[in-house]
Formats: structure tokens, sequence, C-alpha cells
């Protein structure tokens, strides 16, 4: 009796909680998985940018980001403003895109250097952007 109170508690244990020996962990790496590209293991750091009117002022909050150097930056922008399309550009990893008016765009980009950079709307200069400060 005691043997099967053992076993049955072994079997829920190994059963319900995911635990595998580390010997068929091993063997599914080898079997199933590719490695990944340096790009692939970088650490990713998402955000999300709303344009909005403010006293007839069009803005993407938030207006400053930290990013660390290395890090794969994803940032989902989504336009709220009711004045139509707007853009959203940063020179210095070549982006530059339109958001419609109540619709999402997404970019991406790795942050490799250094610094602080700016991201503004292309298609309106009194519309406020903010930066990007890359940190080491
Ligand atoms: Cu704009």
């Amino acid at each position: 009796m005691t043997k099967w109170v053992a076993a049955l508690c072994c079997a829920a244990f190994v059963g319900f909680s995911g635990y595998r020996p580390a010997h068929s962990q091993k063997a599914e790496e080898k079997a199933g998985s590719v490695p990944k590209t340096e790009a692939e293991q970088r650490p990713v750091r998402e955000f999300t940018l709303l344009n909005i009117e403010f006293e007839g002022s069009k803005i993407w909050v938030p207006g400053t980001l930290l990013v660390k150097k290395g890090e794969h930056v994803k940032i989902n922008l989504i336009n709220n403003a009711p004045s139509g399309a707007h853009g959203f550009a940063i020179d210095e990893f070549g982006i530059k895109v339109v958001v419609e008016n109540k619709k999402k765009e997404t970019v991406e980009f790795d942050a490799v250097k250094e610094g602080l950079i700016n991201f503004y709307c292309h298609l309106h200069v009194a519309h406020i952007g903010g930066q990007i400060l890359i940190m080491k």
C-alpha cells in the first residue's frame, strides 16, 4: 500500500508539475530547436505610444523612452487624435510611418548605438514628438 501511494505521488508530481528529467530536455533541444540568431537573442523592450490632442496640440505620449543598448525595441503606435493621419519618424533607424486616424502601427529596431535620439511627426512640424535615451 505504501508503495502505491508513493508511486501515485511521484506520478502526480511529474504529471502536474511539468517536471522533466534533464536528459529528456537536452534531447528535445537537440532534436527540435534551431540556434537563435544574434538578433533573436536580444531582449525586447516594448512601448505603446498614443497620439492625442490637447487644446489643439497634437502630442505623442509618453514623450520620453528609456532603452538599454543592445535591446530590440518595439513601439506600438496608436493614433487617437481626431485630426486625421499623423507620422512617426526616427531618422537614426530609418523609421518613417504614417498612422491613420484610429489605427495602429508598430515599428521595431535594434538599439545598437547609445545616445539621445528624437522621434517626431514628419507630416506636421508643430506636432510634439519626444526622445529615446539609449543607455549603456
Ligand atoms: Cu502629426
